[in-house]
C-alpha cells in the first residue's frame, strides 16, 4: 500500500539491472533472485516469434512498483497482473523487492507452461524497516473489484474508440464523454515533441480495466495511476467506465497543466 515510500527512499543510481528472455518455449534464466529492499530494473525481453506472458501476480504483490516502462511510455499502477511482451520486444518494471519469499513465474497462454515457461522467483533477505511494508488487502483494494467478470461479459465487438491528442500543451479534444458500461478502447496520442502524460487517478479507478497496449506488449493492473507516452508514440487503454461522473485529466509534468494540457471526461448512463 506505502510503495511510493520504498520508491522515494530508493537509491535508484545503485539499481540493478536483471534480464529475462521469454522464448518457445523457456524463461532464460528460469530462477531470478532479488533481494529485499533494493532496486531493480527487470527487462523482461520477448526473444521469441510468438506472444508470451510473464505472470507472476504474487510477486507483483510482494514488491513496490515504481512503473513499467515500454519504447512507447511508462506505467503506473498499484501493481501489475500481468505482463504480455510482444515478440522482439521488451517491457522493463521498475521496482524495489519488499517481501522475502519464493513466487512462481508462468506464462498464462495455453500450453506455454506444460512446454516449459514457468520459473522461480526468490526475494532473500529481511523485510525492510525503514520504510516498513503496509500490506494491503487486494480484494479491499479501492479500485473495481469485479472487473475481471465485467471485462469478460462485454460485447468487444461493440467496443468504441476514442482518441485523445496531447500536444504542447493542450489535450485534444478536451472533453471526452463515455458511457457506463459501455466497452472502449481509448486512444492516447502524443503528436507533441515532449513527453506528456494522460492522468486522470478518479477516473482510471472508477473504470473496469482489460488492459494497457502499445507497441511492445500488454499491460494488465487493477487501474493506472498514470500514463505517460512518448514523444509521437501511442497507448491504447482498453476499459469499461462503471460509474457516472465528471473526472478531471491532466498532465502532471511541471508547467504543463497550466500551459493548458487538462480536460475533462463526462461519464453518463445508470
Ligand atoms: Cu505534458
Amino acid at each position: 500500500m506505502n510503495a511510493g515510500d520504498f520508491v522515494s527512499a530508493a537509491d535508484w543510481d545503485a539499481m540493478e539491472t536483471v534480464r529475462v528472455e521469454l522464448n518457445e518455449f523457456s524463461f532464460s534464466p528460469e530462477n531470478l533472485v532479488f533481494e529485499a529492499g533494493k532496486p531493480y530494473k527487470l527487462e523482461v525481453v520477448n526473444a521469441g516469434t510468438e506472444k508470451h506472458y510473464f505472470t507472476a501476480e504474487e510477486f507483483y504483490g510482494a514488491v513496490a512498483f515504481r512503473k513499467a516502462q515500454t519504447s512507447e511510455g511508462e506505467f503506473k499502477a498499484p501493481y501489475f497482473k500481468a505482463i504480455e511482451v510482444f515478440p522482439g520486444d521488451q517491457v522493463d518494471l521498475y521496482f524495489v523487492a519488499v517481501i522475502p519469499g519464493e513466487y512462481d513465474s508462468v506464462c498464462t497462454i495455453e500450453g506455454h507452461a506444460e512446454s516449459g515457461m514457468h520459473g522461480r522467483i526468490t526475494v532473500t533477505g529481511d523485510v525492510p524497516t525503514s520504510p516498513a511494508p503496509a500490506v494491503g488487502i487486494v480484494a479491499e483494494g479501492d479500485w473495481v473489484q469485479d472487473a475481471g467478470e465485467r471485462v469478460s461479459a462485454a460485447d468487444w465487438d461493440s467496443m468504441r474508440t476514442v482518441t485523445v491528442d496531447m500536444g504542447e500543451f493542450s489535450f485534444t479534444p478536451e472533453n471526452l464523454e463515455l458511457e457506463v458500461g459501455q466497452p472502449y478502447k481509448l486512444v492516447i496520442v502524443n503528436s507533441g515533441t515532449e513527453k506528456h502524460y494522460f492522468t486522470a487517478e478518479p477516473f482510471y479507478r472508477s473504470v473496469a480495466f482489460r488492459k494497457a497496449q502499445d507497441g511492445s506488449g500488454e499491460i494488465k493492473a487493477p487501474y493506472f495511476k498514470a500514463i505517460e507516452v512518448f514523444p509521437g508514440e501511442q497507448v491504447d487503454l482498453y476499459l469499461i467506465p462503471t460509474v457516472a461522473g465528471s473526472f478531471d485529466s491532466l498532465c502532471t509534468i511541471d508547467g504543463h497543466a497550466e500551459s493548458g494540457m487538462h480536460g475533462h471526461i463526462t461519464v453518463t448512463g445508470a
